[in-house]
Protein backbone atom coordinates (compact mmCIF):
# COMPACT_ATOMS: atom_id res chain seq x y z
CA UNK A 1 0.00 0.00 0.00
CA UNK A 2 1.39 3.16 -1.13
CA UNK A 3 1.24 6.20 1.77
CA UNK A 4 2.18 9.99 2.08
CA UNK A 5 5.07 11.17 2.64
CA UNK A 6 4.33 12.92 5.47
CA UNK A 7 2.99 9.31 7.05
CA UNK A 8 5.78 8.09 6.21
CA UNK A 9 8.07 10.86 7.82
CA UNK A 10 5.93 10.83 11.28
CA UNK A 11 6.35 6.98 11.02
CA UNK A 12 10.13 7.39 10.62
CA UNK A 13 10.44 9.75 13.68
CA UNK A 14 8.36 7.59 15.88
CA UNK A 15 10.92 4.53 15.18
CA UNK A 16 14.20 6.08 14.96
CA UNK A 17 14.31 8.53 18.31
CA UNK A 18 13.86 5.80 20.60
CA UNK A 19 16.27 3.91 19.03
CA UNK A 20 18.57 6.49 19.22
CA UNK A 21 17.83 7.05 23.12
CA UNK A 22 18.15 3.20 23.35
CA UNK A 23 21.80 3.60 22.98
CA UNK A 24 21.59 5.35 26.94
CA UNK A 25 19.27 2.45 27.44
CA UNK A 26 21.21 -0.07 26.66
CA UNK A 27 24.26 1.23 28.33
CA UNK A 28 22.88 1.72 31.55
CA UNK A 29 21.55 -2.24 31.41
CA UNK A 30 25.53 -3.35 31.27
CA UNK A 31 26.32 -0.81 33.98
CA UNK A 32 23.76 -2.31 36.40
CA UNK A 33 25.67 -5.74 35.22
CA UNK A 34 28.77 -4.19 36.03
CA UNK A 35 27.66 -2.49 40.16
CA UNK A 36 25.81 -5.07 41.13
CA UNK A 37 28.71 -7.58 39.73
CA UNK A 38 31.12 -5.43 42.33
CA UNK A 39 33.23 -5.06 39.37
CA UNK A 40 32.86 -1.16 40.36
CA UNK A 41 32.24 -0.39 43.85
CA UNK A 42 31.73 2.99 43.90
CA UNK A 43 27.92 5.12 43.54
CA UNK A 44 28.62 6.41 40.21
CA UNK A 45 30.99 6.25 36.86
CA UNK A 46 31.83 8.75 34.23
CA UNK A 47 29.60 11.32 36.42
CA UNK A 48 26.07 8.99 35.91
CA UNK A 49 24.93 7.67 39.58
CA UNK A 50 23.76 4.42 39.85
CA UNK A 51 20.22 5.15 40.62
CA UNK A 52 20.16 8.14 37.58
CA UNK A 53 21.23 4.91 35.19
CA UNK A 54 18.84 2.80 36.60
CA UNK A 55 16.39 5.30 36.04
CA UNK A 56 17.42 6.21 32.24
CA UNK A 57 17.94 2.75 32.08
CA UNK A 58 13.98 1.79 33.18
CA UNK A 59 12.17 5.18 31.66
CA UNK A 60 14.00 4.71 28.13
CA UNK A 61 13.66 1.24 27.77
CA UNK A 62 10.48 0.46 29.20
CA UNK A 63 8.45 3.58 28.87
CA UNK A 64 9.63 5.96 26.10
CA UNK A 65 10.59 3.16 23.21
CA UNK A 66 7.59 1.06 24.24
CA UNK A 67 5.33 3.97 23.82
CA UNK A 68 7.01 5.52 20.80
CA UNK A 69 6.79 1.94 19.09
CA UNK A 70 2.90 1.12 20.36
CA UNK A 71 1.63 4.12 18.26
CA UNK A 72 4.12 3.91 14.96
CA UNK A 73 2.66 0.18 14.75
CA UNK A 74 -0.48 1.23 15.65
CA UNK A 75 -0.78 4.17 12.92
CA UNK A 76 1.12 1.49 10.50
CA UNK A 77 -1.93 -1.32 11.48
CA UNK A 78 -4.75 0.65 11.10
CA UNK A 79 -3.70 2.46 7.80
CA UNK A 80 -2.87 -1.38 6.58
CA UNK A 81 -5.82 -2.87 7.22
CA UNK A 82 -8.61 -0.42 6.98
CA UNK A 83 -6.83 1.33 3.95
CA UNK A 84 -7.05 4.85 4.90
CA UNK A 85 -4.27 7.03 6.40
CA UNK A 86 -5.24 8.51 10.15
CA UNK A 87 -5.73 12.32 10.58
CA UNK A 88 -2.17 13.64 10.04
CA UNK A 89 -2.69 17.16 11.63
CA UNK A 90 -3.64 15.21 15.12
CA UNK A 91 -0.94 12.52 14.51
CA UNK A 92 2.04 15.01 14.25
CA UNK A 93 0.58 17.17 17.39
CA UNK A 94 0.71 13.60 19.26
CA UNK A 95 4.11 12.91 18.41
CA UNK A 96 4.95 16.36 19.31
CA UNK A 97 3.44 15.81 22.45
CA UNK A 98 5.40 12.62 23.10
CA UNK A 99 8.89 14.37 21.69
CA UNK A 100 8.37 17.41 24.12
CA UNK A 101 7.67 15.03 27.35
CA UNK A 102 10.43 12.71 26.43
CA UNK A 103 13.15 15.63 25.72
CA UNK A 104 12.05 17.33 29.14
CA UNK A 105 12.11 13.79 31.29
CA UNK A 106 15.36 13.13 29.58
CA UNK A 107 16.78 16.61 30.61
CA UNK A 108 15.83 16.24 34.02
CA UNK A 109 17.12 12.43 34.47
CA UNK A 110 20.93 13.59 33.00
CA UNK A 111 21.01 16.41 35.28
CA UNK A 112 20.69 13.87 37.96
CA UNK A 113 17.82 15.71 38.98
CA UNK A 114 15.08 12.82 38.94
CA UNK A 115 16.52 10.02 39.82
CA UNK A 116 13.49 8.16 40.88
CA UNK A 117 13.25 5.00 39.22
CA UNK A 118 10.66 4.17 36.58
CA UNK A 119 8.08 3.39 38.91
CA UNK A 120 8.62 7.38 40.58
CA UNK A 121 7.45 6.13 43.98
CA UNK A 122 7.09 9.43 46.27
CA UNK A 123 8.43 9.97 48.63
CA UNK A 124 11.67 9.74 46.11
CA UNK A 125 10.96 13.15 44.42
CA UNK A 126 11.97 14.19 40.73
CA UNK A 127 12.01 17.53 39.34
CA UNK A 128 9.12 19.05 38.04
CA UNK A 129 10.24 18.26 34.18
CA UNK A 130 10.44 14.57 34.72
CA UNK A 131 6.88 14.43 36.08
CA UNK A 132 5.48 17.13 33.66
CA UNK A 133 7.53 15.11 30.67
CA UNK A 134 5.71 11.89 31.49
CA UNK A 135 2.00 13.00 31.33
CA UNK A 136 3.03 14.77 28.13
CA UNK A 137 4.08 11.63 26.86
CA UNK A 138 0.99 9.65 27.96
CA UNK A 139 -1.22 12.75 27.02
CA UNK A 140 0.66 12.25 23.15
CA UNK A 141 -0.20 8.78 23.24
CA UNK A 142 -3.76 8.89 24.12
CA UNK A 143 -4.13 11.27 20.81
CA UNK A 144 -4.08 7.79 18.07
CA UNK A 145 -6.89 6.47 19.84
CA UNK A 146 -9.20 9.13 19.25
CA UNK A 147 -7.95 9.32 15.44
CA UNK A 148 -7.99 5.66 15.25
CA UNK A 149 -11.78 5.20 16.86
CA UNK A 150 -12.66 7.53 14.48
CA UNK A 151 -11.40 5.63 11.65
CA UNK A 152 -12.75 2.36 12.60
CA UNK A 153 -16.45 3.67 13.00
CA UNK A 154 -16.42 4.86 9.32
CA UNK A 155 -14.89 1.43 8.06
CA UNK A 156 -17.34 -0.18 10.05
CA UNK A 157 -20.24 1.58 8.86
CA UNK A 158 -19.29 0.30 5.41
CA UNK A 159 -18.26 -3.18 6.09
CA UNK A 160 -20.48 -3.62 8.93
CA UNK A 161 -20.86 -7.56 8.11
CA UNK A 162 -16.97 -8.10 8.12
CA UNK A 163 -15.18 -9.47 10.80
CA UNK A 164 -13.00 -7.14 12.25
CA UNK A 165 -9.22 -7.81 11.25
CA UNK A 166 -7.85 -9.31 14.04
CA UNK A 167 -4.49 -6.40 14.15
CA UNK A 168 -7.42 -3.74 14.12
CA UNK A 169 -9.28 -5.43 17.22
CA UNK A 170 -5.94 -5.78 19.02
CA UNK A 171 -4.00 -1.86 18.09
CA UNK A 172 -7.53 -0.67 19.67
CA UNK A 173 -7.74 -3.22 22.14
CA UNK A 174 -4.50 -2.04 23.49
CA UNK A 175 -4.88 1.62 23.58
CA UNK A 176 -9.07 1.57 24.80
CA UNK A 177 -6.45 -0.44 27.74
CA UNK A 178 -4.04 2.01 27.65
CA UNK A 179 -6.66 5.51 27.83
CA UNK A 180 -8.06 3.82 30.98
CA UNK A 181 -5.35 2.59 33.21
CA UNK A 182 -3.29 5.91 32.42
CA UNK A 183 -5.85 7.86 33.85
CA UNK A 184 -5.35 7.00 37.12
CA UNK A 185 -1.48 7.94 36.94
CA UNK A 186 -2.33 10.87 35.31
CA UNK A 187 -3.75 11.92 38.15
CA UNK A 188 -0.84 10.88 40.02
CA UNK A 189 1.34 12.59 38.62
CA UNK A 190 -0.94 16.13 38.02
CA UNK A 191 -3.04 16.05 41.27
CA UNK A 192 -0.70 14.24 44.15
CA UNK A 193 3.15 14.29 42.67
CA UNK A 194 3.91 17.42 40.04
CA UNK A 195 2.32 19.93 43.18
CA UNK A 196 4.58 18.33 45.79
CA UNK A 197 7.68 18.41 43.53
CA UNK A 198 6.46 22.62 42.79
CA UNK A 199 6.85 22.84 46.23
CA UNK A 200 3.16 23.70 46.61
CA UNK A 201 2.36 20.93 49.12
CA UNK A 202 5.05 20.32 51.48
CA UNK A 203 4.27 15.92 52.33
CA UNK A 204 2.52 13.21 49.67
CA UNK A 205 0.25 10.21 50.01
CA UNK A 206 2.69 7.54 49.36
CA UNK A 207 0.01 4.60 49.92
CA UNK A 208 -2.71 6.04 47.58
CA UNK A 209 0.18 7.25 45.05
CA UNK A 210 1.48 3.31 45.02
CA UNK A 211 -1.82 2.56 44.13
CA UNK A 212 -2.34 5.01 41.45
CA UNK A 213 0.84 3.73 39.86
CA UNK A 214 -0.12 0.13 39.97
CA UNK A 215 -3.71 0.75 38.62
CA UNK A 216 -1.52 1.44 35.76
CA UNK A 217 1.62 -0.18 36.30
CA UNK A 218 0.49 -4.08 35.51
CA UNK A 219 -1.73 -2.83 32.69
CA UNK A 220 1.20 -1.00 31.30
CA UNK A 221 3.14 -4.49 30.67
CA UNK A 222 -0.05 -5.40 28.59
CA UNK A 223 0.33 -2.58 26.41
CA UNK A 224 3.89 -3.42 26.00
CA UNK A 225 3.04 -7.13 25.24
CA UNK A 226 -0.09 -6.69 22.65
CA UNK A 227 1.87 -5.10 19.73
CA UNK A 228 3.55 -8.67 20.23
CA UNK A 229 1.09 -10.71 20.59
CA UNK A 230 -0.52 -9.11 17.47
CA UNK A 231 2.73 -10.05 15.76
CA UNK A 232 2.29 -13.68 16.78
CA UNK A 233 -1.16 -14.31 15.38
CA UNK A 234 -1.33 -12.18 12.26
CA UNK A 235 2.37 -11.96 11.47
CA UNK A 236 3.96 -15.29 12.84
CA UNK A 237 1.71 -18.14 11.37
CA UNK A 238 2.73 -16.98 7.57
CA UNK A 239 6.28 -15.98 8.33
CA UNK A 240 6.48 -19.76 9.48
CA UNK A 241 4.80 -20.91 6.00
CA UNK A 242 1.19 -21.80 7.79
CA UNK A 243 -1.77 -20.28 9.11
CA UNK A 244 -3.08 -19.21 12.03
CA UNK A 245 -4.39 -22.03 13.79
CA UNK A 246 -8.01 -20.24 14.89
CA UNK A 247 -9.03 -16.05 14.52
CA UNK A 248 -11.81 -16.60 17.07
CA UNK A 249 -8.81 -18.05 19.91
CA UNK A 250 -7.04 -14.45 18.63
CA UNK A 251 -10.43 -12.52 19.12
CA UNK A 252 -11.05 -14.31 22.57
CA UNK A 253 -7.54 -13.65 23.91
CA UNK A 254 -8.06 -9.87 23.29
CA UNK A 255 -11.28 -9.46 24.97
CA UNK A 256 -9.68 -11.10 27.78
CA UNK A 257 -6.84 -8.69 28.14
CA UNK A 258 -9.56 -6.14 27.94
CA UNK A 259 -11.38 -7.77 30.74
CA UNK A 260 -8.30 -8.43 32.79
CA UNK A 261 -5.30 -6.01 32.37
CA UNK A 262 -6.16 -3.42 34.73
CA UNK A 263 -8.24 -4.51 37.92
CA UNK A 264 -4.89 -6.38 38.95
CA UNK A 265 -2.41 -3.81 39.93
CA UNK A 266 -2.32 -5.03 43.74
CA UNK A 267 -0.69 -8.09 42.94
CA UNK A 268 2.50 -5.70 42.93
CA UNK A 269 1.09 -4.86 46.02
CA UNK A 270 0.87 -7.99 48.39
CA UNK A 271 3.46 -6.61 50.81
CA UNK A 272 1.53 -3.16 50.98
CA UNK A 273 0.11 -2.77 54.79
CA UNK A 274 -2.32 -0.65 53.86
CA UNK A 275 -3.90 -3.08 51.67
CA UNK A 276 -6.74 -5.91 53.27
CA UNK A 277 -5.36 -9.60 52.54
CA UNK A 278 -9.48 -9.74 50.91
CA UNK A 279 -8.65 -7.33 48.16
CA UNK A 280 -4.90 -9.34 47.79
CA UNK A 281 -6.79 -12.10 47.33
CA UNK A 282 -9.44 -10.60 44.73
CA UNK A 283 -6.60 -9.26 42.67
CA UNK A 284 -4.48 -12.47 43.18
CA UNK A 285 -7.44 -14.48 41.03
CA UNK A 286 -7.92 -11.71 38.43
CA UNK A 287 -4.29 -12.27 38.19
CA UNK A 288 -4.56 -15.72 37.69
CA UNK A 289 -7.35 -14.71 35.07
CA UNK A 290 -5.15 -12.57 32.86
CA UNK A 291 -2.58 -15.36 32.09
CA UNK A 292 -5.25 -17.50 30.69
CA UNK A 293 -5.76 -15.32 26.84
CA UNK A 294 -1.57 -16.33 27.45
CA UNK A 295 -2.02 -20.06 28.02
CA UNK A 296 -4.78 -19.76 24.83
CA UNK A 297 -1.79 -18.34 22.64
CA UNK A 298 0.57 -20.59 23.39
CA UNK A 299 -2.17 -23.59 22.06
CA UNK A 300 -2.67 -21.15 19.13
CA UNK A 301 0.50 -20.28 18.26
CA UNK A 302 2.12 -23.64 19.02
CA UNK A 303 -1.10 -25.22 16.61
CA UNK A 304 -0.06 -22.46 14.17
CA UNK A 305 3.66 -23.51 13.99
CA UNK A 306 2.96 -27.94 14.35
CA UNK A 307 0.86 -27.06 11.09
CA UNK A 308 3.52 -25.01 9.48
CA UNK A 309 6.75 -27.31 10.20
CA UNK A 310 4.17 -30.65 8.65
CA UNK A 311 3.47 -28.63 5.75
CA UNK A 312 7.19 -28.69 5.21
CA UNK A 313 7.28 -31.78 5.42
CA UNK A 314 8.20 -33.03 9.20
CA UNK A 315 7.46 -36.07 11.04
CA UNK A 316 6.47 -37.10 14.46
CA UNK A 317 5.34 -35.05 17.38
CA UNK A 318 7.96 -32.88 17.86
CA UNK A 319 9.23 -33.08 14.20
CA UNK A 320 7.76 -29.42 13.29
CA UNK A 321 9.95 -27.69 15.49
CA UNK A 322 12.98 -28.82 13.27
CA UNK A 323 11.56 -27.52 10.25
CA UNK A 324 10.83 -23.81 10.87
CA UNK A 325 12.69 -21.31 8.85
CA UNK A 326 15.02 -19.93 11.94
CA UNK A 327 17.66 -18.20 9.81
CA UNK A 328 16.17 -17.13 6.68
CA UNK A 329 17.70 -13.87 6.19
CA UNK A 330 14.88 -12.22 4.11
CA UNK A 331 12.24 -13.85 6.37
CA UNK A 332 14.22 -12.54 9.44
CA UNK A 333 10.93 -11.33 11.74
CA UNK A 334 9.97 -15.04 12.03
CA UNK A 335 13.62 -15.52 14.51
CA UNK A 336 12.97 -12.17 16.32
CA UNK A 337 9.35 -13.90 17.07
CA UNK A 338 10.13 -16.88 18.02
CA UNK A 339 12.74 -16.14 20.07
CA UNK A 340 10.13 -14.03 21.88
CA UNK A 341 8.03 -16.84 22.42
CA UNK A 342 10.56 -19.06 23.39
CA UNK A 343 11.83 -16.55 26.63
CA UNK A 344 8.14 -15.92 26.91
CA UNK A 345 7.43 -19.56 28.14
CA UNK A 346 10.14 -18.88 31.05
CA UNK A 347 8.86 -15.07 31.62
CA UNK A 348 4.92 -16.51 32.15
CA UNK A 349 5.81 -19.46 34.54
CA UNK A 350 7.75 -16.84 36.51
CA UNK A 351 4.91 -14.40 36.53
CA UNK A 352 2.92 -16.97 37.91
CA UNK A 353 5.21 -17.83 40.52
CA UNK A 354 5.03 -14.16 41.50
CA UNK A 355 0.96 -13.89 41.49
CA UNK A 356 1.05 -17.16 44.10
CA UNK A 357 0.51 -15.01 47.14
CA UNK A 358 2.71 -16.81 49.35
CA UNK A 359 5.65 -17.32 46.57
CA UNK A 360 5.39 -13.97 46.05
CA UNK A 361 6.33 -13.15 49.55
CA UNK A 362 9.96 -15.35 49.55
CA UNK A 363 10.47 -13.57 46.01
CA UNK A 364 9.12 -9.28 46.19
CA UNK A 365 11.43 -7.30 45.97
CA UNK A 366 14.72 -9.94 44.65
CA UNK A 367 16.61 -10.14 42.20
CA UNK A 368 14.08 -12.94 40.99
CA UNK A 369 11.42 -9.78 39.91
CA UNK A 370 14.08 -8.36 37.20
CA UNK A 371 15.01 -12.06 35.95
CA UNK A 372 11.05 -12.43 35.56
CA UNK A 373 10.57 -9.09 33.88
CA UNK A 374 13.35 -9.46 31.58
CA UNK A 375 12.42 -12.73 29.84
CA UNK A 376 8.88 -10.92 29.40
CA UNK A 377 9.40 -6.80 28.62
CA UNK A 378 13.12 -7.77 27.13
CA UNK A 379 11.41 -10.57 25.78
CA UNK A 380 8.65 -10.72 23.53
CA UNK A 381 8.03 -6.98 23.93
CA UNK A 382 11.61 -6.24 23.26
CA UNK A 383 12.65 -8.76 20.32
CA UNK A 384 8.64 -7.90 18.30
CA UNK A 385 9.90 -3.70 18.56
CA UNK A 386 13.36 -4.24 17.51
CA UNK A 387 12.43 -6.35 14.65
CA UNK A 388 9.30 -4.79 13.81
CA UNK A 389 11.23 -1.19 13.66
CA UNK A 390 13.94 -2.68 11.24
CA UNK A 391 11.48 -4.21 8.80
CA UNK A 392 8.72 -1.20 9.07
CA UNK A 393 11.28 0.75 8.64
CA UNK A 394 13.12 -1.32 5.49
CA UNK A 395 9.91 -1.72 3.40
CA UNK A 396 8.58 1.97 4.08
CA UNK A 397 11.48 3.47 3.23
CA UNK A 398 12.82 0.81 0.31
CA UNK A 399 16.25 0.52 1.60
CA UNK A 400 17.68 -3.02 1.84
CA UNK A 401 19.00 -4.44 5.62
CA UNK A 402 22.23 -3.26 6.39
CA UNK A 403 24.21 -6.78 7.34
CA UNK A 404 21.08 -9.23 6.70
CA UNK A 405 23.37 -12.51 8.23
CA UNK A 406 24.20 -9.76 11.38
CA UNK A 407 20.37 -9.20 11.39
CA UNK A 408 19.11 -12.42 11.87
CA UNK A 409 21.43 -13.62 14.71
CA UNK A 410 20.37 -10.66 16.76
CA UNK A 411 17.33 -12.32 18.26
CA UNK A 412 19.26 -15.65 19.11
CA UNK A 413 22.33 -13.88 20.18
CA UNK A 414 19.96 -11.72 22.65
CA UNK A 415 17.91 -14.49 24.09
CA UNK A 416 21.01 -16.25 24.86
CA UNK A 417 22.41 -13.35 27.03
CA UNK A 418 18.78 -13.08 28.44
CA UNK A 419 18.48 -16.49 29.45
CA UNK A 420 22.12 -16.51 31.37
CA UNK A 421 21.06 -12.93 32.64
CA UNK A 422 17.80 -14.11 34.27
CA UNK A 423 19.54 -17.21 35.69
CA UNK A 424 21.68 -15.21 37.10
CA UNK A 425 19.11 -13.27 38.96
CA UNK A 426 16.38 -15.38 39.64
CA UNK A 427 19.60 -17.77 41.70
CA UNK A 428 20.25 -14.43 43.66
CA UNK A 429 16.82 -13.78 44.52
CA UNK A 430 16.03 -16.96 45.65
CA UNK A 431 19.26 -16.32 48.07
CA UNK A 432 18.02 -13.25 49.15
CA UNK A 433 19.75 -10.37 46.43
CA UNK A 434 17.67 -7.04 46.11
CA UNK A 435 16.83 -6.07 43.47
CA UNK A 436 17.23 -2.09 43.14
CA UNK A 437 20.69 -2.08 44.87
CA UNK A 438 24.08 -0.92 44.05
CA UNK A 439 25.49 -3.90 45.29
CA UNK A 440 29.36 -3.19 44.74
CA UNK A 441 29.03 -1.09 47.41
CA UNK A 442 28.55 -3.20 50.19
CA UNK A 443 27.29 -6.50 49.54
CA UNK A 444 29.54 -7.59 46.46
CA UNK A 445 32.66 -5.96 48.13
CA UNK A 446 34.63 -8.32 49.36
CA UNK A 447 36.46 -5.38 52.24
CA UNK A 448 33.18 -4.95 53.25
CA UNK A 449 31.33 -6.33 56.42
CA UNK A 450 28.16 -7.14 54.65
CA UNK A 451 30.21 -8.98 52.09
CA UNK A 452 28.08 -11.99 50.57
CA UNK A 453 30.18 -14.40 48.92
CA UNK A 454 27.01 -16.67 47.97
CA UNK A 455 25.87 -13.73 45.74
CA UNK A 456 29.42 -14.05 43.74
CA UNK A 457 28.32 -16.81 41.27
CA UNK A 458 24.58 -14.96 40.75
CA UNK A 459 25.86 -11.64 39.90
CA UNK A 460 28.73 -12.92 37.58
CA UNK A 461 26.40 -15.16 35.68
CA UNK A 462 24.04 -11.88 35.24
CA UNK A 463 27.06 -9.63 34.10
CA UNK A 464 27.76 -12.41 31.55
CA UNK A 465 24.60 -12.43 30.32
CA UNK A 466 24.15 -8.87 30.73
CA UNK A 467 27.48 -8.07 28.14
CA UNK A 468 25.88 -10.70 25.89
CA UNK A 469 22.54 -8.76 25.33
CA UNK A 470 24.81 -5.86 25.36
CA UNK A 471 26.37 -6.43 22.27
CA UNK A 472 23.33 -7.85 20.70
CA UNK A 473 21.11 -4.35 21.37
CA UNK A 474 24.38 -2.65 20.06
CA UNK A 475 24.38 -4.62 16.79
CA UNK A 476 20.64 -3.94 16.44
CA UNK A 477 21.40 -0.06 16.64
CA UNK A 478 24.21 -0.54 14.06
CA UNK A 479 21.63 -2.72 11.64
CA UNK A 480 18.75 -0.41 12.17
CA UNK A 481 20.91 2.51 11.58
CA UNK A 482 22.70 0.80 8.81
CA UNK A 483 19.57 0.39 6.63
CA UNK A 484 18.84 3.90 7.38
CA UNK A 485 22.13 5.47 5.57
CA UNK A 486 21.54 2.51 2.54
CA UNK A 487 20.37 4.27 -0.31
CA UNK A 488 16.67 3.13 -1.67
CA UNK A 489 17.06 0.24 -3.62
CA UNK A 490 13.62 -1.02 -3.28
CA UNK A 491 9.54 0.04 -3.73
CA UNK A 492 9.12 2.32 -0.53
CA UNK A 493 5.84 0.94 1.11
CA UNK A 494 3.85 0.00 3.39
CA UNK A 495 3.16 -3.82 3.24
CA UNK A 496 2.84 -6.24 7.12
CA UNK A 497 3.12 -10.08 6.66
CA UNK A 498 -0.78 -11.02 6.85
CA UNK A 499 -1.35 -14.60 8.30
CA UNK A 500 -4.32 -16.68 6.67
CA UNK A 501 -6.70 -18.39 9.19
CA UNK A 502 -6.76 -22.03 9.10
CA UNK A 503 -10.06 -21.87 11.51
CA UNK A 504 -12.02 -18.77 9.93
CA UNK A 505 -14.72 -19.01 12.32
CA UNK A 506 -17.54 -17.43 11.21
CA UNK A 507 -18.29 -13.44 12.57
CA UNK A 508 -20.10 -14.04 16.02
CA UNK A 509 -21.48 -10.32 16.83
CA UNK A 510 -19.96 -10.63 20.35
CA UNK A 511 -16.45 -11.18 19.48
CA UNK A 512 -16.85 -8.15 16.95
CA UNK A 513 -18.15 -4.87 18.94
CA UNK A 514 -16.59 -3.50 21.99
CA UNK A 515 -20.02 -2.44 24.06
CA UNK A 516 -20.36 -5.36 25.95
CA UNK A 517 -16.75 -5.65 26.91
CA UNK A 518 -16.56 -2.02 27.56
CA UNK A 519 -19.41 -2.42 30.28
CA UNK A 520 -18.18 -5.93 31.83
CA UNK A 521 -14.55 -4.36 32.27
CA UNK A 522 -15.86 -1.13 34.25
CA UNK A 523 -17.91 -3.24 36.61
CA UNK A 524 -14.76 -5.89 37.31
CA UNK A 525 -12.74 -2.46 37.91
CA UNK A 526 -15.23 -0.87 40.26
CA UNK A 527 -15.40 -4.12 42.17
CA UNK A 528 -11.49 -4.52 42.26
CA UNK A 529 -10.49 -1.19 43.04
CA UNK A 530 -13.28 0.38 44.95
CA UNK A 531 -12.61 -1.80 48.00
CA UNK A 532 -8.63 -1.53 47.40
CA UNK A 533 -9.14 2.74 47.27
CA UNK A 534 -11.45 2.15 50.47
CA UNK A 535 -8.81 0.94 52.18
CA UNK A 536 -6.04 2.77 51.08
CA UNK A 537 -8.01 6.03 52.18
CA UNK A 538 -8.31 4.03 55.60
CA UNK A 539 -5.27 3.20 56.14
CA UNK A 540 -3.12 5.94 54.59
CA UNK A 541 -0.80 6.55 58.05
CA UNK A 542 1.21 10.00 57.73
CA UNK A 543 2.04 11.58 54.29
CA UNK A 544 5.36 11.66 53.44
CA UNK A 545 8.08 14.48 53.06
CA UNK A 546 10.45 14.00 50.17
CA UNK A 547 13.61 12.25 49.77
CA UNK A 548 16.82 11.73 47.25
CA UNK A 549 18.14 7.88 46.78
CA UNK A 550 21.73 9.13 48.40
CA UNK A 551 20.37 10.10 51.42
CA UNK A 552 17.68 8.66 53.93
CA UNK A 553 17.54 11.85 55.55
CA UNK A 554 14.84 13.88 53.34
CA UNK A 555 15.41 16.62 51.70
CA UNK A 556 14.02 19.61 54.11
CA UNK A 557 16.05 18.70 56.67
CA UNK A 558 19.41 18.45 54.31
CA UNK A 559 18.70 21.46 53.13
CA UNK A 560 17.79 23.43 56.22
CA UNK A 561 21.55 22.40 57.93
FE1 LIG B 1 4.85 -9.67 35.42
C1 LIG B 1 6.10 -7.99 38.17
C2 LIG B 1 2.77 -11.47 37.45
C3 LIG B 1 3.35 -11.10 32.65
C4 LIG B 1 6.42 -7.38 33.39
N1 LIG B 1 6.06 -8.03 35.72
C5 LIG B 1 6.48 -7.53 36.93
C6 LIG B 1 7.35 -6.42 36.70
C7 LIG B 1 7.41 -6.22 35.34
C8 LIG B 1 6.60 -7.24 34.74
C9 LIG B 1 8.17 -5.13 34.62
O1 LIG B 1 1.73 -11.30 40.32
C10 LIG B 1 8.09 -5.62 37.78
C11 LIG B 1 7.38 -4.37 38.17
C12 LIG B 1 8.19 -3.62 39.18
O2 LIG B 1 9.08 -2.86 38.76
O3 LIG B 1 7.99 -3.81 40.37
N2 LIG B 1 3.39 -11.06 35.12
C13 LIG B 1 2.70 -11.70 36.08
C14 LIG B 1 1.78 -12.67 35.48
C15 LIG B 1 1.96 -12.55 34.12
C16 LIG B 1 2.95 -11.53 33.90
C17 LIG B 1 0.85 -13.59 36.17
N3 LIG B 1 4.89 -9.32 33.42
C18 LIG B 1 4.19 -10.01 32.45
C19 LIG B 1 4.45 -9.45 31.17
C20 LIG B 1 5.32 -8.39 31.37
C21 LIG B 1 5.59 -8.33 32.78
C22 LIG B 1 3.83 -9.93 29.88
C23 LIG B 1 5.92 -7.43 30.41
C24 LIG B 1 5.65 -7.39 29.15
N4 LIG B 1 4.53 -9.74 37.43
C25 LIG B 1 3.60 -10.50 38.04
C26 LIG B 1 3.56 -10.16 39.48
C27 LIG B 1 4.49 -9.16 39.69
C28 LIG B 1 5.10 -8.92 38.37
C29 LIG B 1 2.71 -10.73 40.51
C30 LIG B 1 4.81 -8.43 40.99
C31 LIG B 1 5.77 -9.15 41.81
C32 LIG B 1 6.26 -8.34 42.98
O4 LIG B 1 6.29 -8.91 44.09
O5 LIG B 1 6.65 -7.16 42.87
C33 LIG B 1 1.18 -13.34 33.06
O6 LIG B 1 0.59 -12.47 32.13
C34 LIG B 1 2.04 -14.34 32.36
C35 LIG B 1 1.25 -15.26 31.46
C36 LIG B 1 2.12 -15.92 30.44
C37 LIG B 1 2.14 -17.20 30.14
C38 LIG B 1 3.14 -17.69 29.11
C39 LIG B 1 2.49 -18.18 27.83
C40 LIG B 1 3.55 -18.60 26.85
C41 LIG B 1 3.57 -18.27 25.53
C42 LIG B 1 4.73 -18.76 24.69
C43 LIG B 1 4.39 -20.06 23.93
C44 LIG B 1 5.54 -20.48 23.09
C45 LIG B 1 5.43 -21.03 21.86
C46 LIG B 1 6.67 -21.36 21.09
C47 LIG B 1 4.11 -21.25 21.19
C48 LIG B 1 1.26 -18.17 30.80
C49 LIG B 1 2.51 -17.49 24.86
C50 LIG B 1 6.82 -22.85 20.86
C51 LIG B 1 7.81 -23.09 19.79
C52 LIG B 1 9.03 -23.65 19.97
C53 LIG B 1 9.90 -23.84 18.80
C54 LIG B 1 9.52 -24.07 21.30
Amino acid sequence: MQVSKSFKRLIFLELSIPVALLTLGIYHGLMQTIFRAGVLQQAAFAKLEYYQGLTLHGVINALVLTTFFAVAFGHATMAFYIKREPNKKLAWISFSCMTIGTVLASWAMLAGKASVLYTFYPPLKAHPFFYLGAALLIVGSWLPLFNWAKMYVQWKRENPTTKTPLAVLGTLINFIIWFVCTLAVAYEVLVLLLPWSLGWTTTVNVTLARTLFWFFGHALVYFWLLPAYIMFYTMLPKLAGGKLYSDLAGRIALFLFLLFSIPVGVHHQYSDPSITQGVKFFQGMLTFGVAIPSFITAFTIAASLEYAGRKRGSKGWFGWMARLPYLDTKNYMFAYLICGLILFVFGGLTGIVNASYQLNSVVHNTAWLPGHFHMTVAGPVFLGIIGMSTYMYSTLSGRKIFMPKINVIIPYFWTIGVLIFSTGLMWGGLLGEPRRTNLGMTYLNPKSEFFRPDWVPTTTLALLGGIIMFIAGMLFIVVFFGTMFRKRSLSAELDLPVSEAYHDEKRIPLFDQFKPWLITMVLILLIAYIPALMNVNKNTGPKAPAFTPENPVPVQMINSK
